[in-house]
């Protein structure tokens, strides 16, 4: 007898697959296709559980659907920008891309390890000049399109790094990194003219049924739709008005001062002259605290008053203008109708400074009284203290005063968005340069296409030093302007790695592609990715400026599709003792030892078996142990049947016994049952319990040796085998190769099920009550003896008999009857 020795089955079939091309993907205009696709790692040196559960999932689903018959696509590639690579090289006195692809050679080994399903010819990293070379030709055809443009920011600014920080960058206020407190600073900045596609980022939201809704609500808060009005406040002075959204028109006349950002364009005119010093030092101040701070809810209300006063247009009212820390200049207009009486953040402002409130929406039959009040009201009611508006539902007020405003020419409907463009500027040398020059006498001027593409010079040094090691690279930054001729300096700033990762998926319909960023006839082939599997973290982020980038090339006339995902799956965390896997905690389980111990099948049978792909991931070694178990139990079986099934023919239902019969059922149900718990709902623990439940039925059938079983049980066992396929590949070739079989890949392999084997059969079950024939019911022979009383229990005909009696005894006659004795 056979012993099951994964890596030496591991690696025949590895060098098989790869000798025969077993996972090109297919162009068979003949079959459907199936774009299936994992987020792509950041090379980061090893691949960890995550990684393994993430391309376990997605392996699954592409083998099916390759095994289904369809032309699977399923390629894999490397986001290999980014900043740790250049940490890695200032500490090693090496090089990012030396350390990027060692990594990138390391981890391509480890996931042909695992026996990943991968379409190997179509791989590309983002930081091959192949790759990015098109990205600069893309951001060149936005910056023609007005989509791709130069502004001056207030970015997170570490002082010490001397770089840019993203948001996340920030913690409490200080660089991740060095600790050094982050200032704001003014830099000019390239962006991405995101913004211009916020309505229908939104609207197409609704038309991704196969999106989970939570990452569609958290897409649907951060593009931020809000309806309102803008109105505009006149000065006191008369000499100029103060424009601001707001989404409260109804609250209107009960605005009784003005909050204006410090950043606001009229902070230090409005400033009076005994104001003035106290006014600057405040704008100084709230420039120093960053963004997230001052968007936060538990922030301390702060202001300043100008000095100036401007006019409610309703009401006529003279109201204080303030400078308040928590109005934000890229929000609306910089510029808040201030409401102390129905928002939270202008009553605490209000109570600070002792400003006016005055309640002009009151909750149905009850009196607010500002001089009691304790927090804003901020629910629904009915106008007062509103003029003509008085005894309105606000929210009917909301329309007529929007009206009004718009007739009196005070005001106008309009719509806002939270979405910010997309800064995309990194002053770091590991990334895509952006292609531009700067010239003093003719600004920035495009790179001309001939010049393309821009090469990452690799002469750069990694010290350590503040700043980007780019713009120390002389040869690089020299150029002369292609406009006037003169001496010019090449733009230094390198593209967000957010940029590689929003058009990749596309890459791999044409990843050789030498005339273009993308071959169209490719890309309408195999776009849209049918499946999208990857972490929740990227439900906001990537996943918008993905389906951003698709709209954008879709209009330059790349591409065909208006959504780049059809179906998205977001897997749940690997956790060990109740955390996350991390160093830090000291429980991070190492994908090569469980590999070499248990061999890769068994590392990703657990990895599915132990939970469904959304959940989070428990990780127990008893559960790899018990998966190894089963794995050669399943080995032991096969070899145990083969001498016996080499010589089965088809069965023939009609001539089965009962026991072989309802083995067959339980065959049949059971590759039922697992096509639905794949297809639909990718439940693959089900799935993988329910084949374990039809092993153990196989081996407990007797009649496994008899020469008229001997084809219901290969049918069996050649099942067993199809349908694990999918979870553990290597495994299961081998055990279909000894079944006499070439492989198990083939469009036939995935097993269909014999409608009329899974129709159950049924006995008839009479129920008697202290001995007479009351009722009877229709059960499966094998039905639980607790399902079958619970059944005859609550049966229509039974239960007058049980009223208000006590049930002493309920006995059960396995497929005959049911006695129930009451008193
Ligand atoms: C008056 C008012 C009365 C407001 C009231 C709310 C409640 P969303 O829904 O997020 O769009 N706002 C406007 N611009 C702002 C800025 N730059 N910084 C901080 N806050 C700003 O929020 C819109 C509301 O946020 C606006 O409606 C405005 O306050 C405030 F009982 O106007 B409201
Ligand atoms: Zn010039």
């Amino acid at each position: 007898e056979e012993k099951y020795v994964p890596s030496a089955v591991e690696e025949k079939w590895q060098g098989y697959w790869a000798e025969h091309d077993s996972f090109k993907a297919n162009e068979d205009p003949s079959r459907k296709k199936y774009y299936l696709l994992e987020m792509f790692p950041y090379p980061s040196g090893k691949i960890h559980m995550g990684h393994v559960r993430n391309y376990s999932i997605g392996d699954v689903i592409a083998r099916f659907k390759r095994m289904q018959g369809y032309n699977v696509l399923h390629p894999m590639g490397w986001d290999a920008f980014g900043m740790p690579a250049e940490n890695a090289a200032i500490q090693n006195k090496s090089h990012p891309a030396k350390w990027t692809y060692e990594n990138i050679a390391y981890m391509r080994g480890q996931l042909k390890q695992l026996g990943l399903s991968y379409d190997w010819d179509r791989e590309l990293a983002t930081c091959d000049l192949d790759y990015y070379k098109w990205e600069q030709r893309i951001f060149l055809e936005m910056y023609k399109k007005g989509l791709a443009y130069k502004k001056s920011s207030a970015v997170n600014w570490c002082p010490k790094c001397e770089t840019v920080l993203a948001n996340e960058q920030v913690e409490d206020g200080c660089c991740w990194r060095c600790d050094s407190p982050v200032q704001q600073k003014e830099l000019e900045q390239w962006s991405f003219r995101i913004t211009n596609y916020a309505q229908e980022l939104l609207d197409d939201t609704y038309k991704l049924t196969g999106w989970p809704e939570r990452v569609l609500t958290m897409q649907r808060n951060w593009i931020g739709r809000s309806t309102g009005c803008e109105i505009d406040f006149p000065l006191e002075s008369g000499l100029s008005k103060i424009k601001v959204f707001t989404t409260r028109q109804d609250t209107l006349f009960g605005a009784t001062f003005m909050s204006l950002a410090a950043e606001h364009p009229m902070a230090l005119e409005l400033a009076a002259d005994a104001q003035r010093a106290e006014v600057e030092a405040f704008i100084d101040k709230v420039k120093k605290t960053d963004r997230i701070k001052r968007g936060a809810e538990d922030l301390e209300k702060e202001g300043v008053f100008t000095g100036s006063y401007c006019i409610n247009p309703v009401t006529n009212v003279k109201m204080p203008i303030y400078l308040a820390n928590f109005v934000l200049m890229d929000y609306g207009t910089g510029a808040v109708m201030a409401v102390p009486t129905h928002d939270q953040r202008d009553f605490e402002f209000a109570k600070k400074y002792d400003l006016p409130l005055k309640v002009v929406i009151q909750p149905e039959g009850e009196a607010l009284d500002p001089a009691t009040m304790t927090e804003a009201y901020t629910a629904d009611g009915v106008m007062v203290n509103s003029g003509r508006f008085d005894g309105m539902a606000n929210a009917d007020a909301k329309e007529a005063i929007a009206d009004f405003l718009e007739k009196e020419g005070i005001g106008k409907k309009t719509v806002n968005f939270r979405l910010r463009d997309w800064g995309i500027s990194r002053q770091r040398y590991w990334g895509n340069p952006i292609p531009v020059i700067n010239c003093d006498l003719c600004g920035v001027v495009a790179v001309p296409e001939a010049d393309l593409p821009v090469v990452l010079p690799m002469d750069a040094e990694f010290t350590g030093e503040g700043g980007n090691p780019l713009a120390r690279v002389e040869s690089f930054t020299t150029c002369t302007c292609p406009q006037c001729g003169e001496a010019a300096r090449r733009e230094t700033d390198t593209m967000d790695t957010f940029v590689q990762s929003s058009w990749y998926f596309l890459r791999y319909c044409s990843p050789k592609f030498t005339a273009g960023p993308l071959d169209r006839e490719k890309v309408e082939a195999w776009m849209p990715v049918d499946q999208y599997i990857g972490g929740i973290e990227h439900a906001v982020l990537h996943l918008l400026y993905a389906r951003f980038f698709t709209k954008v090339l879709r209009d330059m006339g790349y591409c065909n599709v208006d959504e780049p995902f059809s179906n998205l799956l977001t897997q749940g965390m690997v956790i060990k003792d109740g955390a996350k896997m991390s160093k830090s905690k000291g429980n991070v389980v190492d994908p090569n030892a469980l590999i070499e111990r248990y061999g890769a099948d068994t590392a990703r049978l657990f990895s599915l078996f132990a939970a469904p792909p959304e959940k989070d991931l428990d990780w127990s070694d008893q559960g790899v142990d018990g998966s190894y178990r089963f794995l050669n139990r399943v080995w032991r079986l096969v070899y145990d049947v083969l001498p016996v099934i080499g010589e089965a023919g088809a069965v023939k239902p009609d001539s089965l016994g009962a026991e072989a019969k309802k083995l067959r059922r339980a065959v049949h149900k059971t590759i039922k049952k697992v096509s639905e718990d794949v297809e639909e709902r990718f439940h693959f623990n089900t799935a993988i319990a329910a084949v374990m439940e039809l092993v153990n039925a196989i081996q407990a059938f007797a009649g496994k040796d008899a020469p008229e079983n001997v084809a219901v049980v290969r049918e069996a066992v050649e099942s067993v085998v199809r349908l694990l396929a999918p979870f553990v590949p290597h495994f299961a070739e081998e055990l279909w190769s000894q079944l006499g079989h070439k492989t198990v890949l083939e469009a036939s392999g995935w097993p269909g099920y014999d409608a009329d084997a899974v129709v159950d059969e049924e006995v008839t079950v009479v129920i008697q009550v202290n001995g007479k024939l009351r009722s009877k019911l229709t059960v499966a022979p094998d039905a639980k003896e607790e399902e079958v009383r619970a059944a005859a229990l609550s049966d229509d005909k039974i239960k007058p008999y049980l009223e208000g009696k006590d049930v002493k005894k309920v006995v059960y006659v396995p497929g005959k009857l049911v006695s129930i004795v009451v008193a």
